[in-house]
């Protein structure tokens, strides 16, 4: 397809339609937000009136449904502009009214339609798939209110809510055409000829709303299509006085508060009936519109697997599964097999954790009662497999205790996507290692090919050339070739770090990066930073096994080093935090005032003369991500080992020269792999020694005995010294960390931290040889460009022959 080209007189003509619609006068009157809406929706005008994803190549013949009840995708007005290749063009067009395009981009609300690294993952790969000419739709959910907004009390979080205004969204387009009914609760009934059917209690309705996914400078636009839920009918008196409405009010689903909110639980599975509302309602929605339009294209439904593939984002959308068999079986009259033939050859599953309190089990009680045909179905499903358990494993209960799909009164998402997909895929290679060992080892003894690696990835267009457009313009002049379709090209900078004048430009823009950040630092938090110190940066979710209170405790003991020695010698260092804690995870929210307490002491004592600074922005979301991440001088990848999946914003720091003080876990391992060790800090103890400490029967408090530094910290941690005399302040982190057992292993991680950190001081010192290392940072990251992932994507699973 051709790269689409901007055409200015339709622009403006649309441009005019916008302040005509706001009932101006005349396009000066708007105001600045106004200005952003018009020209979003004028860009918005200028598109394809139907994104297709249908139509494939020859060479790439399955389209891909990427199911996700995340989608987290930041603001899409000057991403969609780079894609398009239109961003100087229409910043230009705007010259003649004395408007600033960059400064307006700031007016969008980040659309937080998801938690963390699943659902930014999710929106990268979108990008790469319109990119890379992979045919694919997003389905998803369109909520109302997006990830709560976090702001500090007193260093405590608070939770508002984020109402990021989707119905005046200038990329959404409602397509009134495409709405699904979708059938709740009720009951199986005996039909004609004595078989049963299932008689929904209700329908809710499913609106369709499509974002534009913008392939790079390609032609694509691809749908992101989010689902909105809204009653049937909802002025029809008849069946409101049939009693439809108070018999789904009563089973406690009020179709308007479906889509109203993301649960805010990242790697925390609750085991909600409105969450599972959801989950089906996603999935029934996208399975209707998936058959919808292959019978449109004319195929045979026994082709399915042919051309369709539906790429399950974790466990959330499983439930699709059974409700594709209810639809082959009781819409299409098939039978079973045929029915179960096409499913397991069209979804794809992919696992993003291994942490057993994540992984997603619903009581039977809730499914049977909002889903009972599924549940019947459900049921079925085990019974066949629990036959193949038996010819492997006769008689052997335990066996079976694992791998059912239903047992002990709970159905396992998990269990059925591994039962039922074609492929099942890790996120990162010692990720993919793990699942096959520690959580799926029978199933993969079973079938061994159904087992895959995707290292995940990122796309060089948010994470590079939108965010850093310095960088991505002294890469453009020294490569002279288009890195950002083909991120490998970045190893040609490699020659670069004998070049004093390219390291001098290099390093002057990571200067100015930070400049960038410490004013928004001192806009939104009030606090002055230095850009010549070190930026420490770890930003993430808030949980305890990516360990944010292990980096605090390094900063007590800094600390301590500064008030045992007040002339100490360092390299003046801001730590900065960007995390937000699920409202309902206690200590999480307790790390979070205990770094902001530290925070408090530290940046005030005037014995510490500003040689560390601790700022915890508050609201970390994309828009900020872009902001710090261009800034960092260190990136905190300090999980323990075994636990993060993957990890993503190790590879958007490091692409953006930041140098990696990490564990051996998730893509560090790769990243090690790819920069040498002489470019990254690794540091602690590796899965196998984590698996041999827990063994053992591990005790943190025999660390406390031989570091008496360490034992130092948390006493003081509890003493009241942070916390204006509060001894209890702190009680659920000291806690977890003593007699909670420390289960993530922070103590025994501590020294060798903080002689990665030592490292770190000294090396920056040498600013040559710290420039040299981060530009090898980003000569050889290219791997985790996302286009590759997808590329992986397609040759092992999507497209792979079956
Ligand atoms: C049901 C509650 C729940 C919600 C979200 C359980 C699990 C999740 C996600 C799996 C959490 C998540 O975002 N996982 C992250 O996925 C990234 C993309 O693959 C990885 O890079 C991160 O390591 C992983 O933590």
């Amino acid at each position: 397809m051709p790269k689409p080209t901007f055409k200015q007189d339709s622009f403006l003509a649309a441009l005019t339609r916008q302040w005509q619609a706001f009932g101006l006068t005349s396009a000066q009157d708007m105001t600045q937000h106004q200005w952003w809406h018009a020209v979003s929706a004028a860009v918005a005008e200028q598109l394809p009136p139907r994104p297709d994803s249908g139509k494939g190549s020859n060479k790439v013949k399955r389209h891909v449904n990427y199911i996700s009840m995340e989608f987290l995708v930041g603001r899409l007005t000057g991403n969609n502009l780079i894609n398009l290749g239109w961003y100087d063009q229409v910043a230009k067009a705007l010259e003649q009214y004395d408007i600033n395009l960059t400064n307006l981009l700031e007016e969008e609300v980040d659309p937080a339609l998801g938690n963390g690294g699943l659902g930014r993952l999710a929106a990268c790969y979108l990008d790469s798939m319109a990119s890379v000419g992979q045919p694919a739709i997003g389905y998803g959910l369109n909520y109302q209110y997006g990830l709560f907004r976090q702001s500090f009390v007193e260093g405590k979080q608070h939770e508002a809510p984020d109402d990021w205004h989707r119905n005046d969204y200038p990329w959404f387009r409602h397509n009134s055409a495409l709405a699904v009914d979708v059938g709740v609760g009720g009951k199986i009934v005996k039909g004609e000829g004595g078989k049963s059917y299932w008689k929904p209690g209700f329908n809710l309705r499913g609106e369709a709303w499509d974002l534009p996914v913008i392939g790079y400078k390609n032609g694509v636009t691809q749908p992101l299509r989010l689902w909105e839920a809204t009653h049937v009918h909802p002025f029809d008196l008849e069946k409101f006085n049939d009693g439809k409405f108070l018999q789904a009010e009563q089973q406690g689903i009020d179709a308007a508060k479906l889509t109203k909110v993301l649960y805010p639980n990242d790697n925390h599975e609750e085991g909600k009936r409105l969450r599972l509302m959801q989950q089906y309602f996603q999935c029934a929605c996208s399975v209707a519109d998936i058959l919808r339009r292959h019978h449109f294209l004319g195929r045979n439904i026994h082709e399915l697997p042919d051309y369709e593939v539906i790429q399950l984002n974790d466990t959330h959308p499983t439930i699709g599964i059974p409700e594709m068999l209810r639809v082959l079986i009781d819409e299409h009259q098939m039978s079973w097999n045929d029915a179960w033939h096409i499913t397991s050859r069209t979804f794809a599953y992919t696992n993003h954790t291994l942490m057993p309190e994540a992984l997603e089990t619903w009581d039977e009680r809730l499914v049977r009662s909002l889903l009972p045909r599924h549940f019947a179905i459900i049921k079925q499903i085990n019974a066949n497999f629990k036959k193949l358990v038996d010819q492997h494993w006769p008689g052997d209960e335990a066996v079976w205790a694992k791998l059912a799909v239903h047992y002990d009164k709970q159905v396992r998402m998990a269990n059925l996507c591994v039962v039922a997909g074609f492929a099942v895929n890790g996120v990162a290679a010692l990720h993919s290692d793990l699942v096959v060992k520690d959580l799926f080892p029978e199933y993969h003894q079973l079938w061994p090919e159904k087992f895959h690696n995707v290292t995940n990835g990122i796309t060089p267009r948010r994470w590079l050339k939108q965010c850093n457009p310095e960088l991505s313009a002294l890469i453009d002049e020294t490569l002279k070739t288009e890195w950002v379709t083909d991120l490998d090209a970045l190893k040609g900078l490699e020659a670069s770090v004998k070049d004093k004048k390219f390291c001098k430009r290099y390093r002057q823009i990571k200067y100015d990066n930070k400049v960038r950040l410490a004013e928004y630092v001192k806009h939104h938090v009030g606090i002055e930073l230095n850009p010549e110190a070190i930026f420490d940066v770890q930003i993430k979710r808030l949980h305890e096994y990516k360990r944010q209170h292990l980096n605090l405790l390094h900063i007590i003991h800094l600390y301590h080093q500064i008030r045992a020695n007040p002339k100490l010698d360092i390299v003046p260092r801001v730590f900065l935090f960007g995390a937000k804690a699920a409202p309902g995870y206690y200590l999480a929210k307790n790390i979070i005032y205990a770094i902001n307490q530290v925070a408090e002491k530290i940046n005030n004592d005037p014995l510490v003369a500003d040689r560390i600074k601790v700022v915890f922005i508050p609201d970390y979301r994309v828009s900020v991500a872009e902001v710090m991440i261009p800034a960092a001088d260190v990136s905190e990848q300090i999980s323990t080992a075994g636990k993060e999946a993957s990890g993503t914003g190790n590879m958007k720091l490091a692409l953006n020269g930041a140098l990696t003080v990490g564990t051996l876990d998730g893509a560090n391992v790769e990243i090690a792999e790819q920069v040498g060790d002489e470019n990254i800090f690794i540091f602690g103890n590796t899965v196998d020694e984590v698996k041999a400490l827990v063994k053992k029967g591990y005790k943190p408090k025999t660390w406390l005995k031989k570091d008496k530094g360490l034992k130092a910290i948390l006493d003081e941690l509890a003493s009241g010294f942070y916390s204006n005399g509060d001894k209890k302040a702190f009680e659920p982190l000291l806690h977890s960390l003593l007699d909670g057992g420390d289960p993530y292993l922070v103590l025994a991680d501590f020294a060798e931290y903080c002689e990665a950190q030592d490292k770190v001081d000294k090396l920056y010192r040498d600013r040559d040889e710290w420039t040299k290392r981060t530009v090898l940072n980003t000569a050889r990251v290219g791997m985790f460009s996302s286009d590759r992932s997808i590329r992986d994507y397609q040759q092992r699973i999507w497209q792979a022959k079956r």
